[in-house]
């Protein structure tokens, strides 16, 4: 079926002061038009995030304006301003970093046209800037991983202090700025679990790979645990590891986050302990939510996926039935 907008209904839901005269003339329905702009390419759930955004649109008969912005600020600056010259209807995307918005967001308020929040957060001066954002709660994702590994090292540290690397994500995102809150905050009950060492690798597997080089060369500290804030740059540790001499998952205990098919086959080889899920397959809902703006409908503030936490033990049986 394909979606349709009445104008007088979205320009109504738009706020005050708008005038209606005129808008007789737009009343046809019209296929509902977002312009997205995608923060790159980086990574396994990336490619998954964007796919299901672009297959819920073509599903909802939206017309959907993809950017990417090869995790550059600026390039997205730049889409949300051809979408605001574009008038499209809504505008969606999801930002690279978390600061740096009040601009642009207030010329697409200032042009009514409503912006909807896709995975990661911003810190904006004024909440009005945007409607809503739909995405995973990252803290809460860090605390999985931390308790996963206080539990861990509960049984299989020996004592004294164990050592962790950490591979961030992108410098300023919300999810590694997120994901590292809520894992110290877990880590602040056991005081022998350290955080030695701790860079951004990017959220890319060659960065991870490369990032993890530097540490094991370190050679000052023993490497007990690493902690990635996603599952490609694990994996790319994960080789890093092996070119080492090391058996990843063994010599090094592996946390990551995002659960995508990598990281359940990199479990079912043995060689990461465990994947915090982090759910891209936010197309439909955006869909609906884009659709329920327009309308006028009054929407969630915040809606945040539900995930689970996938160990190795589990990895062969729950494969076929990962979507991503
Ligand atoms: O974890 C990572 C991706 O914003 C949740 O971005 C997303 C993160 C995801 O590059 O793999």
């Amino acid at each position: 079926m394909k979606t349709t907008r009445r104008h007088l209904l979205a320009l109504a839901a738009l706020g005050p002061g708008l005038g209606l005269a005129g808008t007789a003339a737009f009343a046809a329905d019209k296929p509902l038009v977002i312009g997205f702009s995608q923060v790159g390419a980086e990574s396994e759930w990336r490619t998954a995030n964007s796919n299901s955004i672009k297959d819920a649109a073509k599903q909802a008969g939206i017309t959907l304006k993809f950017a990417d912005a090869q995790q550059k600020q600026e390039n997205q600056v730049k889409a949300i301003r051809s979408f605001i010259a574009q008038r499209v209807d809504v505008i969606a995307f999801s930002p690279v970093v978390e600061s740096g918005w009040d601009t642009v967001l207030r010329e697409a308020k200032n042009a009514r046209i409503p912006v909807i929040l896709t995975d990661r957060a911003v810190k904006v001066s004024d909440p009005s800037l945007y409607v809503t954002f739909i995405g995973s709660d990252f803290v809460e994702e860090g605390r999985k991983a931390g308790r996963w590994l206080v539990d861990w090292a509960r049984k299989n540290a020996p004592a004294g202090d164990v050592n962790i690397v950490e591979l961030q994500g992108t410098v300023g995102s919300a999810p590694a700025l997120d994901r590292k809150r809520g894992f110290e905050e877990i880590l602040a009950s056991e005081p022998r679990l350290k955080i030695v060492r701790s860079q951004s690798g990017d959220f890319t597997r060659a960065k991870g790979k490369e990032v993890m080089e530097a540490f094991l060369k370190a050679k000052d500290k023993k490497i007990h645990v690493l902690f990635a804030h996603n599952d490609d740059m694990a994996i790319g540790a994960i080789q890093a590891i092996e070119e080492a001499g090391l058996k990843p998952a063994k010599d090094i205990a592996i946390v990551s986050i995002d659960g995508v098919r990598g990281a359940f086959q990199a479990m079912a080889a043995g060689k990461l302990n465990v994947t915090v899920e982090c759910n891209p397959m936010l197309g439909p809902q955006l869909m609906q939510l884009a659709k329920d703006v327009v309308a006028g409908k009054s929407v969630a503030r915040r809606i945040t996926t539900e995930e689970g936490v996938f160990t190795a033990d589990v990895a062969a049986k729950e494969l076929p039935n990962r979507k991503y």
